[in-house]
């Protein structure tokens, strides 16, 4: 790297959130200086990209002084429902990740962004409006490994000053991307098969409502809370963020708005629909809108709209 700015380094850059984000931090900071990196490439990358496991730490460092990185996306983690198929390596990686990215930036001053979820509260947890401070007893190993990563994190802040910063993201619901293993992929899943079917059949029931958000509200979250200056970060463990609430037969009117013949049903999976039974239905994110300015753009119609705009196009120019 010839560039006088320190480089951008983008960790689980094929993921759901990790490709949208890299495109957006790359239109900011010029495609040849973030650097994409994961386990796997995705197919139609441009700009610099790295095979990378976070927890090989000498790897990590190496990378990160080849590419002169001053800040760092750590992006990989198993998610909710695939984390329960492999509970150890679930904490291994969403813990111990996030350990080597921390340490090293203890060491060279590297920022770091590290994303936390609703899955941090638990069945004890208030449902409705979830406080940003309130009762966290996760029953998920991705719950726990993010409450303790949230709990490292604000410690590797007050102790040795990283300025590492962090959202809860409700679930994530985008276009480009397929969904990773959560809980809330139905949301995704269902405008797919809406478009190539015209039917679903949801994993959830069909009153159970979580919290949701559309992907460009994330993106913008996430740009916007990195660029809020240092002292207007209050909380270094993770802020409360939220979009909209729906349920999978609200989803499915507003999908029936767009589509009047598109058909939805139930084909619960238990172990998904107790996990979801034991997350919070709707969030405060009064500290984020007040400390960086923090509001969402879209709303479930917006969202439901644009998905079916931009998924049905896609869609038409690859068959
Ligand atoms: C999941 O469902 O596991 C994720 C999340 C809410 O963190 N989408």
């Amino acid at each position: 790297m010839h560039s006088t700015a320190p480089g951008v380094l983008v960790i689980g850059s094929s993921g759901q959130l990790g490709l949208e984000l890299l495109q957006r931090l790359r239109q900011i900071h010029g495609s040849t200086r973030v650097v994409a990196s994961d386990i796997k490439k995705a197919p139609d990358f441009e700009g610099p990209f790295e095979l990378l496991d976070v927890l090989n730490k000498e790897a990590l460092f190496a990378l990160v002084r080849k590419y002169e990185v001053g800040e760092i996306y750590l992006l990989a983690a198993l998610l909710s429902a695939v984390g329960e198929e492999n509970p150890l390596k679930a904490w291994e990686l969403n813990v111990n990740g996030l350990l080597n990215v921390l340490e090293l930036a203890r060491e060279t001053g590297i920022r770091v962004y590290w994303p936390s979820s609703i899955a941090v509260f638990g069945s004890n947890t208030p449902k409705e409006n979830t406080p940003q401070h309130t009762i966290m007893e996760p029953s998920t190993v991705y719950g726990f490994s993010k409450l303790a990563g949230e709990r490292w994190c604000e410690y590797y802040h007050k102790r040795y000053g990283v300025d590492v910063r962090s959202l809860r993201y409700p679930g994530l619901i985008g276009w480009k991307t397929p969904p990773g293993g959560g809980t809330t992929d139905y949301a995704v899943h269902i405008f797919h098969e809406a478009i190539e079917k015209g039917r679903y059949a949801s994993f959830l029931s069909a009153n159970t409502r979580l919290p949701m958000m559309y992907m460009p509200d994330a993106i913008e979250a996430t740009i916007r809370l990195m660029q809020a200056p240092s002292e207007n970060i209050r909380i270094r463990s993770s802020y409360n963020l939220a979009g909209f609430s729906f349920t999978p037969e609200e989803l499915g009117d507003a999908i029936r708005e767009q589509m009047p013949h598109f058909e939805l049903s139930y084909d619960i999976q238990p172990l998904r629909q107790s996990i979801a039974d034991s997350w919070p239905a709707s969030i405060d994110d009064s500290a984020a809108r007040h400390d960086w300015n923090w509001k969402p753009e879209f709303s479930l119609h917006d969202m439901t709209r644009d998905m079916l705009h931009n998924l049905g196009k896609l869609k038409s120019q690859s068959v």
